[in-house]
């Protein structure tokens, strides 16, 4: 990693502490929150081949320049994740059809990586309706601080993993007591997912790989080193990559549970977890509705605004993130072969949506509008209306085409308003 100095390192695990602990975020010194200030830029176009030609067939863009693009994210950004592990096991460790007064059938699956089973793991939680059609469509999300957060059930499993410190909720010396219990509730309304008829998946996202710099010895990683390797080559996995190659393990799951229908799954996350969601529905289209909750850099945002936080500053705080080629582009956004509107031109022709907070600058909400603006031309390309959108919408307009947006009032968090938006945004696909 490019960060050797050791003051330096102690003052950006300070941050990385503040920043992952503290309800609303903070930013450094050193940063631009002033449109007028947005540097110049030119944007690769994702319609224009590697020779200069121009792209007009659809077969083109799916047969050649996808899988180009697609491989530009994996050698340059996220870096290069393993195929699927011939050895994935999975064991349903608990099922209840009366759980949540009845509504729902609460399943916890364990999902073993590779054949040890001391090895890594990552417990699924699910809550399907118990009144509606079966399999079920569902959303899976990756959360934070553990399963048991997302609801006070008191059936779910503690996790028992690392979690990163934090009194608020629970967590004492790195591990979750039930004073965590439910303490994530607020941004998961379980009961109303399941109301509209739609399952939850969820798994917490350090069972995949602990969110902090070690190197990768932990985690995923390391169960797939060549012999003699000790961490990923430049262009190989950071933890994003990891997180999202997660999610593609739940979809092998979900394709062999007869109460889940694998084709009508919508990958959801909030932040960081929704640059993994996008990563996510960018590598895999099994994924059939990809959303983006406040994403901001490295996910939604155009890096080349360099509004808010930037390359420079995410390679900072958290290098275990990105691959370790991602480090070129520190201040050096335009030498990047790709910006964000690539990746999600990757998602096209499935329906993506991208959520943006007012207040949430860091993210650059109007760089995370112009990536879904720009991805659009792909989306036509494909016979769908993309974002339809030329100017960013005001607060609380929701744009509900196959490329959808909005910006709420408020922080960066994940509220009601958000998930009503999805809600009504996957009923448009999922739920016919
Ligand atoms: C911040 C980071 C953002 C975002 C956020 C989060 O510290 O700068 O890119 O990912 O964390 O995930 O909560």
């Amino acid at each position: 990693m490019a960060l050797r100095n050791y003051s330096l390192r102690c003052a950006l695990i300070v941050l990385i502490l503040f920043f992952t602990t503290a309800p609303a975020i903070a930013q450094p010194e050193e940063f631009n929150y002033d449109e007028s200030k947005v540097p110049d830029y030119e944007l690769p176009d994702p319609l224009v081949l590697q020779d200069g030609q121009r792209i007009t067939d659809p077969e083109v863009w799916i047969k050649t320049q996808r899988p180009y693009i697609l491989q530009l994210f994996e050698e340059h950004v996220y870096g290069k994740a393993p195929a699927k592990p011939e050895n994935l096991q999975s064991e349903l460790t608990s099922m209840d059809h009366t759980a949540l007064d009845g509504s729902a059938t609460r399943k916890q699956v364990t999902i073993y990586i590779g054949e040890d089973k001391n090895g890594p793991k990552m417990d699924l939680l699910l809550y399907l309706p118990n009144e509606s059609k079966s399999p079920c469509p569902l959303f899976i999300g990756l959360n934070f601080n553990g399963n048991h957060t997302i609801h006070p059930d008191p059936a779910i499993t503690l996790s028992q993993q690392w979690v990163r410190n934090n009194e608020e909720i629970g967590v004492v010396d790195n591990r979750a007591t039930k004073a965590s219990r439910g303490t994530a509730q607020r941004r998961w309304p379980v009961e109303h997912i399941l109301e509209r008829g739609y399952g939850l998946a969820t798994i917490y996202y350090g069972d995949i790989d602990p969110d902090f710099d070690d190197g990768f010895q932990n985690g995923v990683h390391p169960l797939f080193y060549k012999p003699g390797q000790t961490k990923p080559e430049a262009d190989e996995w950071g933890s994003i990559a990891a997180w999202s190659w997660g999610l593609s393990r739940a979809m092998d799951y979900f394709e062999m549970d007869e109460d889940i229908d694998p084709k009508h799954i919508a990958v959801m996350g909030h932040s960081r977890l929704g640059k993994t969601a996008l990563w996510a529905g960018a590598m895999d289209q099994r994924f059939a509705v990809v959303i983006s909750n406040n994403s901001g850099c490295g996910g939604a945002a155009l890096s080349r605004r360099r509004f808010g936080e930037t390359v420079s500053i995410i390679n900072g705080y958290f290098p275990h993130w990105f691959n370790d080629k991602f480090l070129n582009y520190n201040d050096n956004e335009a030498a990047l072969p790709v910006d964000q509107h690539m990746l999600i031109a990757l998602i096209a022709p499935r329906p993506v949506y991208v959520a943006s907070a007012a207040e949430d600058k860091w993210a650059d909400p109007r760089g995370e509008f112009l990536s879904a603006k720009y991805a659009s031309p792909v989306y036509q390309l494909l016979g769908k209306d993309g974002l339809n959108a030329t100017e960013m919408p005001g607060i609380h307009q929701p744009i509900m085409k196959d490329i959808g947006y909005h910006i709420r009032a408020g922080k960066h968090d994940v509220t009601d308003y958000d998930w009503e938006r999805y809600l009504d945004f996957a009923d448009r696909y999922l739920n016919k």
